[in-house]
């Protein structure tokens, strides 16, 4: 999937929020595809289209982008390409909550990607989101089922452990580095590179290759620890850069950790 991914380096449209736009792109590009920003509604419908996947990231969130991510992702929906949602924050505040339901219902969302506190929030389950940040002590694997379902979409809860779903096809994947909660954009960049694993993959694969891009990410994430853990944490953000793109399918594979749920 990687070595496909590099060849075809996809177009990779990104609506996303204003603290995370450089990284996002730096992240995309390391890995092999092609990063675009757009966010006017005179040209989000064109550019969603020339795209092979869209991210919606909600931010910093307002009316008019709301709209603008309508229009894009009805367009993305029509040139059946994949769209994701990152719902940044969704059930910190009344706001984030409902643009993400305005969206879930005016757009076919692909995948939603989200920590557990944003997912619960989605679906009115049990969490806690201060700010950006979000937990949830409730079940994770049967909260993401229920955003699966409710949506019919692909869920990718993240957290220590990550749960990806559709609903009956469920894989677990336990990489990844706790210093991925200190560099800001980690999640917002996930959603990024989980859009071009699906702008990749074949549809009936989806699952599957969310499961390999968060698996992936996580990987690379230890290499970047590996070499940063004497600096820190603002050493670590730019490894995890150079790792995501210096980390090969191979080792990737070897160092995998997904598990297939029953
Ligand atoms: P939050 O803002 O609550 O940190 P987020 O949107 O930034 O959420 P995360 O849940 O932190 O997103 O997920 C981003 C990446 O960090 C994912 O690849 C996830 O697997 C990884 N991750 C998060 N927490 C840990 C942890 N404790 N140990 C290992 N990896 C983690
Ligand atoms: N505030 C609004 S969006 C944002 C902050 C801090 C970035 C959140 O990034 P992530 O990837 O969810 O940690
Ligand atoms: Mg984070
Ligand atoms: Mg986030």
């Amino acid at each position: 999937m990687l070595n496909q991914l590099k060849q075809q380096n996809p177009l990779i449209h990104c609506m996303t929020n204003m603290v995370v736009t450089t990284y996002t792109a730096n992240g995309l590009l390391a890995l092999g595809a092609s990063p675009v920003m757009a966010y006017a509604k005179e040209e989000v419908g064109d550019m969603a289209q020339a795209a092979g996947a869209l991210l919606l990231n909600i931010g910093t969130p307002s009316n008019e982008l709301t709209d603008a991510m309508i229009i894009a992702g009805q367009s993305a929906n029509q040139a059946g390409k994949p769209v994701i949602l990152d719902p940044v924050g969704a059930g910190a505040t009344p706001f984030r909550t409902e643009i993400c339901q305005k969206i879930l219902s005016e757009v076919d969302v692909t995948i939603v990607r989200g920590n557990a506190g944003e997912l619960s929030a989605l679906v009115g389950a049990q969490g806690v989101v201060k700010g950006v940040d979000g937990s949830s002590d409730g079940d994770k694997e049967a909260i993401a089922k229920q955003v699966a379902t409710s949506f019919s979409c692909i869920a990718v809860l993240t957290g220590e452990v990550d749960v990806i779903t559709d609903g009956s096809e469920t894989y677990t994947v336990s990489n990844g580095h706790e210093w991925l909660t200190k560099v800001v954009g980690t999640g917002c960049l996930l959603g990024g590179v989980v859009a071009a694993f699906a702008a990749t993959a074949d549809k009936t694969d989806f699952v599957k290759a969310c499961a390999q891009a968060v698996s992936y990410y996580g990987v690379a994430a230890e290499n970047a620890y590996n070499v940063s853990q004497e600096q820190g944490y603002g050493t670590f953000g730019q490894a995890f850069i150079d790792h995501l793109g210096l980390l090969s399918e191979e080792e990737a594979l070897r160092l995998q950790r997904i598990e297939m749920k029953k």
